[in-house]
């Protein structure tokens, strides 16, 4: 009798960012529904890097649409796939109920992997955007713990108006931001990438989902979803694709 020899095929980790989840387009939230049922229940672990929600006012929120997603990330981490996060410029109050709830692990701004030998450094991407001085400005101001422990505890529908007003405002600046500001500083994303010693920079925030071969590092760059685009990338042993 033959033997057929077997493969343990090495498992995958999938990356994910700027979902933008939000009632307004539910063709988003089905792909994300969808990737959720059919491709990460395969995986090793899957990481959405920030700008998941369209935005988060805090986690006591509740619709039918974050339910859908708590459930959907609660059956995946529960059948032992691990789910992290790292928040973005949208989703930055997402915290320990969210997490509790479903199950992920929230990581900090910049995290360093070991993607099957290659060490691989992750973010959102809009702390590496160090030319868009207000957009920093901005950003230090709301990450203050005092500021978001207030902002908490306000009614939620003042929270809701206060995002709206802050998405209005950012909506008019960004169209007088010439292009590279709102994009990566090259000096500095390979300052940040050598100081962690990495080889892959994986990070979304600006939109422009693709692969930059740099001097001493590849920086991915993961797309956004649209209604008829879902930006995935998967890394195993073979290196990454876009699938
Ligand atoms: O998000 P996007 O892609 O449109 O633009 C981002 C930057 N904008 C932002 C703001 C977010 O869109 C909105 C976040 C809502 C979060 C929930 C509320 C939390 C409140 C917490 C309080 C503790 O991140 C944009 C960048 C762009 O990416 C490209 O990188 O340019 O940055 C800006 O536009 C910043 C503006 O230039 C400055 C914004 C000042 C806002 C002041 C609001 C005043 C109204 C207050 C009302 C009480
Ligand atoms: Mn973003």
């Amino acid at each position: 009798m033959q033997i057929e020899p077997f493969f343990i095929a090495s498992k995958m980790i999938y990356f994910i960012a700027d979902l933008h989840l939000n009632e307004a387009q539910p063709q988003i939230t089905e792909h994300f529904l969808q990737f959720m049922q059919q491709k990460a229940p395969l995986a090793e672990s899957v990481y959405i890097l920030g700008d998941f929600f369209d935005f988060w006012i805090g986690d006591d929120e509740q619709s039918a649409l974050i339910d859908q997603v708590k459930n959907a990330l609660k059956t995946l981490t529960t059948s032992g796939v691990k789910c992290y996060f790292i928040c973005g410029n949208r989703d930055f109050l997402l915290g320990k109920r969210f997490a509790q709830e479903t199950g992920i692990e929230i990581l900090p701004d910049y995290y360093l992997l070991d993607l099957y030998g290659h060490k691989t450094l992750i973010c959102h991407g809009d702390t590496l955007c160090i030319d868009d001085v207000k957009y920093q400005q901005f950003r230090r101001k709301v990450h203050q713990k005092w500021l978001q422990w207030l902002f908490l505890r306000l009614p939620l529908s003042l929270r809701i108006r206060i995002a709206q007003k802050i998405r209005a405002k950012s909506k008019q600046d960004k169209r007088h931001k010439p292009a590279d500001i709102m994009d990566v500083n090259p000096a500095f994303t390979a300052e940040t990438v050598k100081r962690f010693g990495a080889t892959y920079l994986i990070h979304g925030h600006t939109h422009r989902q693709a692969v930059h071969s740099e001097a001493e590092f590849t920086r991915i760059v993961l797309g956004d979803w649209k209604v008829d685009y879902a930006s995935v990338l998967k890394f195993d042993e073979q290196g990454f694709e876009f699938v």
